[in-house]
């Protein structure tokens, strides 16, 4: 060998490598300095860094951008970020609630595939837990500690309204400042935090006054402001997805504690709901499919569609079907009206009987032939003679014979 050489050999589970050199044979070892230059052992690892978007939360009817950025990183092949497959952006509804997940997954150039799932929990804020019917994590309290579903005076929680009336709430916490409440939110599943706050209707009009803070993972995400025994109530919404401890803190506004009974009213956590059926998709269906003018039909195709619609209504109706039940019946209805095959209205109508046929034409001015659609506008026909009498009822009822490739009009009104 008198070039230098590129070597490369996988020594995967290998325990020990040997590196020989030769004399080549015949010639002896007379200047044979051989060099092994830049010699690494590069590992084929699976120690790709794949950063993809937190899981998020939203509300139904609230779209969110979920396109957001990811990339890949292997630590031998380099920026991968183009082979990442994004498997279920696709499949996120945000019209109806539900935990949509969304996963990232990227393989490198020697075969280690990493996946990564996050989750888009579109919420229905109908869907809630009461905080209350959870136990607090702990409590810190410099007076006296909270309750739970009443006022810290043992009574229904009452708030004031923007109206100055009085708000009473079943669910709640009742404290007393200065109060902290911390709630381990890691086995709730919640997506958003909910309450009302102020000064409970017992103490209006006193010297109470406080301050409500509520902090997620440590970070403060409302603040009340001073609240006086008069001020009606504040409403908080914080999103809460993903978050592992929430805390619910009031101060006593910086006049001493006197009065201070803080009300956490109606205190919810709201959910994304993926057992909430929608329907509203196949009703409007249904209701579409129904007034479907069977006359322009053949009558095996309508029937089809006449059953998928008997089968929606029935589910409708008995209110027990999964979303995938509900979502099966309305593809089967879409796909039987997309199946729908129209009678041919071209066709012409043969009799034997002229005078007959005269009096259909002179029923519906016509000229030439009689047309299988002439006849389904045919609403009344008599003839001079008194003898023939129909109407669209009647035709319709004999549509199978209208459809049929042999028929006779004489077939089929005598
Ligand atoms: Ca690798
Ligand atoms: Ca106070």
């Amino acid at each position: 060998m008198t070039e230098h050489e590129f070597v490369k050999v996988p020594v995967t589970g290998a325990k020990e490598i040997k590196l020989v050199t030769t004399d080549a044979k015949d010639n002896g070892n007379t200047a044979d300095h051989t060099v092994w230059a830049d010699a690494k052992l590069v590992e084929n690892s699976n120690k790709l860094t794949l950063n993809i978007p937190k899981s998020v939360a939203t509300k139904v009817g609230e779209p969110i951008n979920i396109k957001e950025e990811y990339s890949a990183m292997d630590p031998e092949d380099g920026d991968l970020t183009a082979k990442v497959k994004v498997i279920g952006a696709d499949k996120v509804r945000f019209d109806r609630a539900g935990k949509y997940e969304i996963s990232y997954v990227v393989t490198d150039n020697d075969g280690n595939e990493t996946q990564k799932t996050r989750t888009i929990s579109v919420v229905n804020m109908e869907d809630y837990k009461y905080l209350s019917n959870f136990d607090w994590k702990s409590t810190q309290n410099s007076y006296t500690a909270p309750l739970k579903d009443l006022s810290i005076s043992a009574k229904t929680l009452r708030l004031t309204d923007e109206s100055n009336k009085e708000v009473a709430y079943e669910k709640g916490i009742g404290a007393h400042s200065n109060s902290t409440i911390v709630y381990d939110l890691t086995d709730k599943q919640s997506d958003y935090f909910t309450s009302f706050v102020g000064v409970d209707r017992q103490m209006y009009g006193s010297v109470g006054s406080v301050i409500f803070q509520v902090f997620v993972d440590g970070e403060k995400q409302f603040d009340s402001g001073l609240m006086n025994s008069r001020d009606p109530q504040k409403f908080i919404e914080i999103n809460i997805s993903g978050a592992k401890e929430l805390k619910l803190v009031v101060t006593d506004g910086g006049n001493g504690n006197g009065s201070d009974h803080a009300t956490w009213g109606d205190t919810k956590l709201h959910y994304a709901n993926s057992e909430r059926v929608y329907t509203n998709e196949l009703e409007k269906e249904v209701e579409e499919a129904k007034v479907i003018d069977k006359e322009i039909y053949t009558s095996e195709s309508f029937n089809t569609l006449q059953n998928a619609i008997a089968k929606a209504e029935e589910m409708l109706a008995n209110n027990k079907a999964t979303q995938i039940e509900v979502d099966g019946v309305l593809a089967s209805i879409i796909e039987a009206k997309k199946a729908l095959v129209e009678i041919d209205l071209t066709q012409v109508i043969v009799t034997n009987d002229r005078y007959l046929s005269d009096s259909v034409k002179k029923t519906l001015g016509l000229a030439g032939d009689i047309t299988l659609g002439n006849m389904l506008k045919l609403t009344t026909l008599i003839s001079n003679s008194g003898r023939v009498s129909v109407n669209s009822h009647f035709i319709s009822s004999k549509k199978h014979e209208l459809f049929s490739n042999s028929f006779s009009l004489t077939s089929i009104l005598f």
